[in-house]
């Protein structure tokens, strides 16, 4: 039994009545008893539906409740899942260790065997051609296919070119240390020039997959994995996380644009100037980017330096925004701004309460960061 103050029952009829849902959405079975001024203009949370179990609101300043305590926060799924990622994580150590030791004794073991099936049986009588013949298969089949895996795990060659790959809930940061180029989500590449990923993790386990450059290697936190390739033939390459990382794991997409090298040069040289200064539309966009939590998360270099979420001091250079989700417009930016959770589910930016106007503006500006 729970009893309404007559202002918050007033309250929760307008909010159901707006929401079409009366009575379908709030089901305070959690709670027992007692009287409240509910807050009601606290969200409900995305995932909740007619029927689950939510308590929407805090008491505030008067009334008491009885609460009945139905579900531990950590048996709640998202709960569970980051239990079992941790467990995968804390397990992986050790494999990772011993796949490091085999990978050393590998080549040498399988060419001593291979010594030993050649001389060993014609020694005892064995007919040589025909074991020497065994030897060679052996060697054939276990090298090559073991060791293109070994090479791509490889250390990283001198003339290499160095990418950091971070992989974040729900995006992908690309960190270019020796050309000081921090770019998210598009990755550019010389096309012909052996490149070195660096993988790591922040949060949770991710995988990095490009299918068609080949490879598919796990980001994971504490670690730094290695894959190394070449891409021949430019133009664009599309990815996909592809280990379970949480709600937007299948939103973590990612492209990468092999360039000719001379579109690589000019590339790079885009990204390491400042953009242009913004006039009109953008440059009110600049301001209220400047006075707004956005700081907080975002670099723009020269404006903001917060490191929560991608960097755009080039946005407007990139095609896809959200990790590849939908096109860099104006309207899907705009819509962004206003709302990010309701593009990409779980995502870690908040709606920041812009109007149209404002959210249309900061996109302009945004987009103006060639
Ligand atoms: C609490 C931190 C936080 C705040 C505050 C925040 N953001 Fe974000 N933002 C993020 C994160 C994290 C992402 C990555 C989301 C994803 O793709 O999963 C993001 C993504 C973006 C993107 C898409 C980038 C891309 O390349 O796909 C834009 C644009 C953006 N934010 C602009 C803004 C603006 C403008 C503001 C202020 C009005 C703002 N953000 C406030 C954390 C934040
Ligand atoms: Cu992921």
């Amino acid at each position: 039994m729970i009893t309404f103050t007559p202002q918050a029952a007033e309250k929760l009829r307008v909010i159901l009545e707006r929401q079409g849902k009366p009575g379908g959405f709030l089901r305070l079975k959690v709670v027992s008893g007692g009287c409240s001024g509910l807050n009601l203009e606290l969200d409900i949370s995305e995932e909740s539906r007619p029927g689950d179990e939510v308590f929407a609101g805090t008491i505030n300043g008067h009334g008491a409740l009885d609460v009945r305590v139905t579900r531990l926060v950590r048996d709640t799924r998202l709960a569970r899942i980051i239990h079992l990622v941790e467990t995968a994580q804390a397990s992986r150590a050790p494999v990772q260790a011993f796949v490091d030791r085999f990978a050393r004794v590998y080549t040498p073991a399988v060419l001593a065997l291979a010594l030993v099936i050649a001389l060993v049986p014609p020694l005892a009588g064995g007919a040589a051609a025909v074991w020497v013949y065994r030897a060679l298969v052996l060697l054939v089949i276990a090298i090559p296919t073991i060791q293109v895996i070994f090479t791509t795990q490889g250390a990283a060659r001198p003339d290499a070119l160095q990418v950091v790959v971070v992989g974040r809930q729900w995006w992908w940061e690309f960190q270019y240390p020796t050309l000081g180029v921090v770019t998210a989500n598009e990755l550019h590449l010389p096309a012909g020039r052996r490149i070195v990923l660096q993988l790591e993790g922040e949060d949770v386990i991710h995988s990095f997959w490009v299918p068609l450059l080949g490879g598919k290697r796990d980001v994971v936190p504490g670690r730094r994995n290695l894959l190394t390739l070449t891409a021949d033939a430019p133009g664009e390459y599309w990815g996909q996380c592809a280990e379970f990382c949480g709600a937007s794991h299948a939103n973590m997409r990612l492209r990468v644009i092999v360039d000719p090298p001379e579109a690589f040069e000019a590339w790079l040289l885009a990204q390491r100037v400042p953009a242009a200064e913004p006039t009109g539309v953008a440059a009110e966009g600049k301001a209220i980017y400047a006075r707004s939590a956005c700081v907080g998360c975002h670099v723009i270099r020269g404006l903001s330096a917060g490191t929560l979420g991608p960097d755009l001091t080039h946005f407007g250079s990139r095609s896809t925004v959200a990790a590849g989700l939908y096109p860099n417009t104006v309207e899907h930016v705009t819509a962004w701004l206003k709302d990010p959770p309701a593009l990409k589910p779980g995502v870690k930016m908040p709606r920041l309460g812009l109007t149209d106007e404002q959210a249309r503006a900061v996109a302009t500006y945004l987009l103006s960061l060639k």
